[in-house]
């Protein structure tokens, strides 16, 4: 009976190493509050909560920069990214975020999208700014003077002309 007893305890402890062993991986789901920042239950980089190379390393489960992970005991981790114009995700508040420094693609550096009036030439723009310039950023014709109208100045140069030659005399 005492060696019945004894295997018993045996398992228990077995068990109960197991489960502890395995409490300590990174991503098994819980959050080991010795080295874990975050346990997000997966094996992936790059979505918040680290894997690193192993779940045994203790180089993963920690929250990768730019994010933020809950940390409760006997949850998931979820992780949401920081509001940042460049991560190349699309935000609150942000009309777009390709996530590159290129300031006269599609998408500006501070995420918002081109416009008429930015002084950058963008798709559909005749051109923006400058002289000959519309508002809606369409070239403007350069004025010519209707022939009624240089008629008429040369008629008053004459006039002009003819007042003076008058007077001097
Ligand atoms: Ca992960
Ligand atoms: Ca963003
Ligand atoms: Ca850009
Ligand atoms: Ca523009």
């Amino acid at each position: 009976m005492k060696k019945i007893y004894s295997l018993i305890a045996l398992s228990f402890m077995f068990v109960l190493a197991i489960g502890f062993a395995s409490a300590c991986h990174c991503g098994d789901g819980i959050i080991n509050l010795a080295w874990e920042q975050c346990d997000d239950g997966n094996h992936i980089n790059g979505d918040g909560c680290s894997y690193g190379s192993s779940s045994l390393d203790h180089t993963g489960c920690q929250t990768e920069s730019g994010w933020n992970c809950t940390r409760t005991w006997g949850k998931l981790s979820v992780c949401t990214p920081l509001l940042i114009c460049g991560n190349g995700i699309k935000q609150a508040g942000e009309e777009c975020d390709d996530g590159n420094t290129n300031n006269l693609d599609s998408c500006r550096n501070n995420c918002k999208l081109p416009y008429c009036g930015d002084g950058n030439l963008d798709n559909g723009e005749e051109c923006d700014g400058g002289e000959n310039c519309t508002a809606n950023c369409t070239t403007e014709p350069p004025i010519v003077p209707e022939f009624g109208t240089i008629i008429c100045m040369l008629t008053a140069l004459s006039a002009l002309g003819i007042f003076f030659i008058v007077r001097r005399k």
